[in-house]
């Protein structure tokens, strides 16, 4: 008797972390890969024959905030394009926060983002606001999808930690609620001495509550804005290295090179993480350029070009900050094709790694992640041939297994040439 298993998936082409592509059956039973191989003698409840599909692990979504996902327009549009402006509309918004408002919207953007093949998501939750409604929803929102997702929360006091007496305090009540990362904003404290001992608090707190540091750092054009270096210097002393992220670092795209060089150096010591999020760096950055008018993108290719660790997040999915986005980390990768011009065979690849396995290593998930026996069962089917192919049709995610059950599919759609031959 073929042993049976609860799922088997029949010549699907599986990707490695190198590039390569392999034809192979996966057999998956308990929830984990039991079986890889180019052909199994084996049943199962459930068979998928996936014909050539590209079989990848799941995209991983490393900085979005949840709480304002799905809150375009409320109380009113931004029209001026600007971060500021979006913090000040979600500052009016955030008063009539209530625990099952944003429930209802965090787990609706999960389930879309699951649905298009991301099952391990880092959240962001303002913690500046005086209740902490956001972030008890989103720890408890954690809680209600561990069985199909896994949500990491991360404390961001989204008015800076010194923008108010109470703010320091809130973050560290969030931390002993169980956030798992720390989170900070040191170029919208008060002043630049504000901002720096905003980052030795973060790097103080997460070593006393062992948590993972992610900090939204130098989102702006502004060439003066260093707390880069600042955060560099904590990994390094600290030994934290890659426990800690800088998210945007916009300003890095306007350093002038004889600094930019030199930073390079000092970040590629520190193994610390990069996050970039070139739908929202697009459209937030420039926005006081006439022209020439930046692009406002952190130097994801040079950090990329010396080994360090660069991910990618969609962060916002219809809100005060940006209108649009559906949750597809493919999206992002194509944007971030154009927006870094990496448009080389190596760097399109890159630009996939950077949804998937770059992703992993951010939110440091490193054991659970990816498709070997044994693994948690996690693992998305595209109708693509490989990564190019996937990012430049944006492809179809035809089906998500997490935790080794069949979470969703979808068809892709099919294009019908009604004219005759011609
Ligand atoms: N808050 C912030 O400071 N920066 C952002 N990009 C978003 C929220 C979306
Ligand atoms: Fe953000």
């Amino acid at each position: 008797m073929p042993p049976a298993y609860e799922l088997l998936l029949r010549q699907g082409r599986l990707l490695h972390s190198t590039g390569t592509i392999e034809t192979v059956d996966i057999a998956i039973a308990a929830g984990r890969i039991a079986a890889i191989a180019p052909h199994l003698e084996a049943e199962a409840q459930l068979e998928l024959d996936l014909n050539g599909k590209l079989i990848s692990p799941p995209f991983v979504e490393s900085h979005v905030h949840l709480d304002s996902a799905l809150t375009v327009g409320q109380p009113r549009w931004n029209e001026s394009g600007t971060l500021f402006e979006g913090i000040e509309i979600w500052r009016e918004r955030k008063q009539d926060l209530s625990l099952e408002d944003v429930k209802t919207r965090a787990i609706e953007t999960l389930k879309q983002q699951a649905m298009q093949g991301v099952l391990y998501v880092r959240s962001h939750a303002d913690v500046s606001e005086a209740n902490l409604v956001a972030l008890q929803a989103l720890l408890e929102v954690r809680e209600a999808v561990k069985d199909w997702t896994t949500l990491q929360v991360v404390a961001f006091p989204q008015d800076g930690i010194y923008g108010s007496p109470q703010n320091e305090r809130l973050m560290e009540t969030a931390l002993q609620m169980g956030a798992d990362v720390v989170g900070g904003i040191p170029h919208y404290e008060l002043t630049r001495e504000d901002g720096v001992k905003s980052i030795h608090r973060i790097f103080e707190l997460a070593q006393q509550y062992d948590r993972l540091i992610d900090i939204h750092c130098d989102e702006i054009d502004d060439d003066n804005s260093r707390f880069l270096e600042v955060v560099a210097a904590c990994a390094i002393r600290t030994g934290m290295g890659s426990r800690v992220t800088a998210s945007h670092t916009t300003a890095f795209g306007s350093y002038n090179n004889a600094y930019a060089y030199k930073l390079l150096g000092f970040l590629r010591r520190t193994q610390m993480n990069f996050i970039a999020n070139p739908l929202i760096n697009i459209t937030l950055q420039g926005r006081t350029d006439t022209y020439p008018k930046r692009r406002g993108l952190t130097r994801v290719k040079e950090l990329w070009q010396q080994g360090t660790n660069v991910s990618l997040g969609h962060d916002c999915v219809q809100d005060c900050w940006y209108s649009l986005g559906t949750g597809n980390m493919l999206d992002v990768a194509f944007m971030l094709v154009h927006v870094a011009q990496m448009t080389g065979r190596a760097e399109i690849d890159a630009c996939y790694d950077m949804i998937t396995w770059h992703g992993a290593k951010t939110l440091n998930l490193s054991e659970q992640y990816g498709i070997e026996v044994g693994k948690p069962a996690n693992l998305i089917v595209l109708d693509a041939s490989d990564r190019y192919d996937a990012i430049r049709r944006r492809a179809t995610v035809r089906y998500v297994i997490s935790r080794g059950k069949l979470l969703a599919s979808t068809e892709t759609p099919t294009l019908d040439w009604k004219l005759g031959k011609i």
